[in-house]
């Protein structure tokens, strides 16, 4: 396909309950969405991952919206014929960047997936018509109000519990959330690179707690305490923010500094490379899962189709619109059991509902061919 046109449209909207982690407080997701249209109509979306803020990575809003505007969408546009599989080589002159090429790649698939009526899912190998899903817990003021928070979250459905921690509400908070509810509920914590090496036996503690995994306890380009982190604790070790790339994950996994691998499309520039890490790890027999960025609809809906393919064996970050808003961008992913069905439609499945969207736009930037 050709691509001719498009626009960057700066989505806002609010979180039904503020999300706290070691890095920061989001009270509002904020979003890039890349729509581009193709010379014979076909249009496609994708969200960029990004925050409004640069405390969990680099990218945020505004280098997003530079970035598109500036470099991706001219080298895409004048690249005459591409096909989705081009989109990563092709944004490869421009270094870093991941989650703004990844949006460009979504929405390049979803246009040209919409022509062929091909599923995401179907395009990227999914086996699965529902996965399992899991709710990612932000950190609270108090411990009975993690429970409360906790307690209701099991109530709709949900089996898998990941608690948000830093330094000061670790073990305590698990522990408390075990004693509670009980050895059945897959449990795990995110600390999101909050910890230091010297941390370790506080890590260590949370062994008694049978938990699925730990995520990223210390920053990101710091493999080497990961890996001994891992000899020194039985709770495995899962990386986020450190597996950039399918080169990246294969040396993480190598060095023993992870068991398990964390799979975010926009962290890695692209659902193609998120595919290849996933092939990867499966190669390696280590279990991976889908994280998320609380994504509105229109990521939610590509991450649900990532999340279907074989490899993806433990619940994933993706729950359903009403534990992120009150009224999503798209039609509202609901829970079934602890699952969500995977889109069966044309590309992502979904489109945003253009009432909606017109009430959540902040801003709108116009691609210009
Ligand atoms: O580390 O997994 C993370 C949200 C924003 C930034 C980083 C992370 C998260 C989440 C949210 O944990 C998971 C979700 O989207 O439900
Ligand atoms: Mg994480």
């Amino acid at each position: 396909m050709r691509l001719a046109s498009g626009e960057l449209v700066v989505v806002r909207l609010p979180l039904v309950r503020p999300f706290r982690t070691s890095f920061t407080t989001q009270e509002h997701r904020e979003a890039v969405l890349v729509h581009l249209v193709a010379d014979d109509g076909a249009d496609g979306w994708g969200e960029c991952v990004a925050s409004y803020h640069p405390f969990y990575s680099d990218e945020f809003t505004a280098t997003v919206l530079a970035v598109g505007e500036q470099f991706l969408w001219p080298i895409l546009r004048d690249a005459g014929q591409i096909t989705a599989a081009h989109v990563h080589e092709l944004l490869t002159p421009v270094r870093g960047h991941r989650m703004a090429k990844a949006a460009f790649e979504l929405a390049v698939l979803d246009a040209s997936l919409r022509t062929t009526g091909t599923s995401l899912a179907d395009h990227l190998g999914g086996v699965r018509k529902r996965v399992d899903v899991g709710v990612s817990v932000g950190i609270t003021d108090t411990i009975d109000q993690l429970l409360d928070v906790v307690g209701g979250y099991l109530d709709d459905g949900y089996q898998r519990i990941k608690l948000k921690i830093e330094p000061g509400f670790d073990v305590e908070p698990v522990r408390a959330v075990r004693d509670r509810f009980g050895p059945e509920v897959l449990l795990q914590v995110d600390a999101n690179a909050g910890y230091e090496m010297g941390d370790w036996r506080t890590l260590a503690a949370l062994d008694e707690h049978d938990l699925l995994l730990v995520e990223q306890p210390f920053p990101e380009d710091d493999l080497g305490s990961h890996a001994a982190l891992a000899e020194r604790i039985e709770t495995p070790v899962c990386l986020d923010e450190s597996i950039t790339s399918a080169a990246r994950a294969l040396e993480a996994i190598e060095m023993g500094a992870c068991s398990i691998v964390n799979i975010k499309a926009g962290r890695v520039g692209g659902f193609l490379e998120a595919r290849r890490i996933h092939d990867v790890c499966r190669a390696a027999r280590v279990p991976v899962w889908c994280g998320g960025m609380l994504e509105t609809g229109i990521g939610r809906a590509a991450n649900l189709a990532l999340a279907s393919l074989p490899g993806f064996t433990l619940p994933g970050d993706i729950s359903a619109s009403s534990r992120y808003f009150a009224t999503d961008l798209t039609d509202p992913f609901e829970l079934d059991g602890s699952t969500l069905a995977v889109p069966t439609g044309p590309g992502i499945g979904v489109t945003p509902d253009l009432d909606r969207l017109a009430a959540c736009t902040v801003s709108t930037a116009p691609l210009a061919d």
